[in-house]
């Protein structure tokens, strides 16, 4: 509780800095990045969001936190743009955020104030967000895809739903979960990843969806994905997630 009243004060503070991780294709060239939330506390220091962002899910606090997180990624998509170097901006969302009735509405709202091209905006949704009201889903992302939002699926493979939601949803990417590029491009005792990672890009490429693989920490994954077909590759191997200044200043 503690740590939810803190957050809810750091909103609107410059506590909450969004970094960005550049993400690039099989030539090298960055071909778009994934906008991350940083909190420093005053007192505890940096907390990660794999800390802070379940808690805001629980009390709620994500709605006002998401609605930063959109508006920043909107201002950012418009720096890019500005410094004469545009990439796609990636954002998380999450399923409380995107199923709030208005959420749309919403982005709408957003893009108009800040003038952001929606073609420049995707929204990473896990696979939880599709086990409830998957209907209801479908049609949200239709209504956002008609004005240009493109969708990702994060974390792909760790979920639970099935794979039908794959034919029956407007996507334009999958994310390999870092679980499943750690073990690639052979660990003798976990020879089913390097399988697992080759049948979605296969997958992937019959359905035309971009792949972005995460978590990317050294050379040999790196030469193993792009050999098997990986559209985009993301992880410290190549580049760490840093304030949107030192991006502009690293390109
Ligand atoms: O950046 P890091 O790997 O520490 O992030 C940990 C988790 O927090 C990841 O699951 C990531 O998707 C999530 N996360 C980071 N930034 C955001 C954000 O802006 N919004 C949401 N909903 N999740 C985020
Ligand atoms: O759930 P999501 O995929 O959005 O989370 C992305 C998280 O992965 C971020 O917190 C980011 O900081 C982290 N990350 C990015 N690249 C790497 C990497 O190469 N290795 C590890 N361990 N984590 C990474
Ligand atoms: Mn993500
Ligand atoms: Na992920």
């Amino acid at each position: 509780l503690a740590l939810e009243n803190d957050l809810a004060e750091a909103i609107g503070t410059d506590q909450l800095e969004m970094f960005l991780q550049p993400q690039f294709d099989a030539a090298g060239q960055p071909d778009g990045c994934e906008m991350l939330m940083r909190w420093t506390h005053p007192v505890r220091g940096p907390v990660s969001p794999a800390v802070f962002i379940p808690a805001a899910e629980e009390s709620g606090l994500i709605l006002p936190l998401g609605d930063w997180v959109l508006r920043e990624g909107c201002r950012t998509v418009l720096r890019l743009q500005e410094a004469g170097h545009p990439l796609p901006v990636s954002i998380n969302v999450s399923p409380r955020q995107f199923r709030q009735i208005d959420f749309a509405g919403q982005v709408k709202a957003i893009l108009a104030e800040t003038g952001a091209d929606a073609s420049q905006l995707i929204f990473e949704v896990t696979e939880g967000l599709l086990i409830e009201n998957l209907e209801e889903t479908i049609l949200r992302m239709h209504e956002l895809v008609s004005i240009g939002i493109r969708f990702s699926i994060d974390d792909f493979g760790t979920g639970y739903s099935s794979l039908g939601y794959l034919r029956r949803l407007p996507l334009y990417e999958l994310k390999i979960d870092r679980s499943f590029v750690q073990d690639t491009p052979g660990n003798p005792d976990n020879p089913g990843d390097t399988a697992i990672v080759q049948t979605i890009l296969s997958m992937a490429g019959h359905l035309g969806l971009r792949v972005v693989a995460e978590g990317v920490e050294t050379r040999e994954q790196a030469d193993f994905l792009k050999a098997a077909g990986c559209t985009a590759l993301q992880g410290y191997l190549l580049a760490r997630p840093m304030p949107v200044a030192a991006w502009l200043q690293w390109q």
